[in-house]
């Protein structure tokens, strides 16, 4: 798919689901690398960095979109000929593509370990890697319970219920104000993540803070299923992830709203859970308590934080 409607599908949600956008936008620059006819090096560099700035624009909050960038982007500025520069593109993308698959299978398995026989289980919003975790425990013969949300606005819980009716697993669908009715019933709440800060802050569907609010106040265990590359190092620097604020006909339709000209809508599409009501994040390299963020951010995105020491002066090579 070209990059202008690959950015189009992920804005508009067509693609979604925040391992998936990484995925959608690695392929995109493939094809984009595949097809650029430019013999000249420093114009094919800017017409991937043009591609590249273009997906990263399409939606501001999950950082597995720039991390997947940057990782396929990496070292183009090293190659010496568009041949070179082209094919090196086009073997980090399939390899991104491939090690992100291969990090849902190994999260699915790990997670599942952490889900009991007859347990009962609450996930918010679809999530690939969450609902992998799920799908793993009632493939192994664990006799289990799903509770999942409807999602306002987006719905996103439709797809949930979907994916786990045809797994052939028990669910009860709520709407999202209903969790704290069912809580006691609940065993085990398991989300996926758009961020992760180095804080072990979790950002995720808005509500995932509420849900783990619940969870914790009824003393229910908070799992966050990510791969590692939804680590945000740029938060190291200390900035913030944004949190995407979407279309208020998403809540409201625009004739309603004509109507009430004193009400504004609100819709952000993400909100913070602190790390302290998290259990665990579960990554492809093993579970972590969230406190240990930082770690995940130095071993695995070390990118992040070469950027880190240049910018206080340490210099790339540090080897630490
Ligand atoms: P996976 C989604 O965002 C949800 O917030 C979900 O929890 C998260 O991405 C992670 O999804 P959206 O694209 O990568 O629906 O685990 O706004 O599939």
């Amino acid at each position: 798919m070209s990059v202008t409607d690959t950015a189009e599908k992920i804005k508009s949600m067509e693609v979604r689901g925040a391992g998936r956008i990484a995925r959608a936008a690695a392929e995109a620059l493939r094809d984009h690398a595949a097809s650029v006819r430019s013999s000249d090096v420093a114009a094919f560099r800017q017409e991937m960095e043009r591609a590249a700035a273009t997906l990263v624009a399409t939606r501001p909050t999950a950082v597995s979109l720039p991390n997947a960038v940057h990782i396929v982007m990496a070292g183009l500025e090293h190659a010496s000929t568009t041949e070179e520069a082209r094919e090196g593109l086009i073997h980090r993308a399939a390899r991104f593509i491939q090690s992100s698959q291969h990090a849902v299978e190994k999260i699915s398995g790990f997670g599942a370990r952490h889900i009991r026989d007859g347990d009962t289980i609450l996930t918010h919003c679809n999530s690939e890697v969450a609902l992998g975790c799920i799908i793993e425990a009632h493939r192994s013969g664990k006799k289990i319970e799903v509770f999942a949300t409807e999602v306002r606005p987006r719905n996103q819980g439709l797809i949930t219920i979907r994916t786990l009716n045809d797994a052939g697993i028990k669910t009860n669908f709520i709407v999202d104000s209903a969790v704290r009715s069912y809580i006691h019933d609940v065993d085990l709440v398991i989300v996926g993540a758009d961020a992760v800060t180095v804080n072990g802050a979790v950002v995720n569907k808005i509500g995932t803070s509420q849900v783990a609010h619940t969870a914790a106040e009824a003393r229910v265990s908070v799992l966050v299923a990510a791969e590692t590359y939804k680590f945000a190092p740029q938060t190291i620097m200390g900035d913030l992830i944004r949190i995407e604020e979407r279309e208020a006909n998403e809540v409201l339709a625009d004739e309603i709203a004509r109507t009430l000209p004193n009400v504004t809508v609100r819709n952000p599409a993400f909100d913070v859970t602190p790390a302290e009501y998290i259990d665990l994040i579960v990554t492809e390299q093993g579970a972590i308590p969230p406190q240990m963020a930082y770690i995940i951010i130095r071993e695995y995105l070390g990118w992040g934080i070469e950027e880190f020491h240049e910018s206080i002066g340490i210099g790339a090579n540090h080897d630490e």
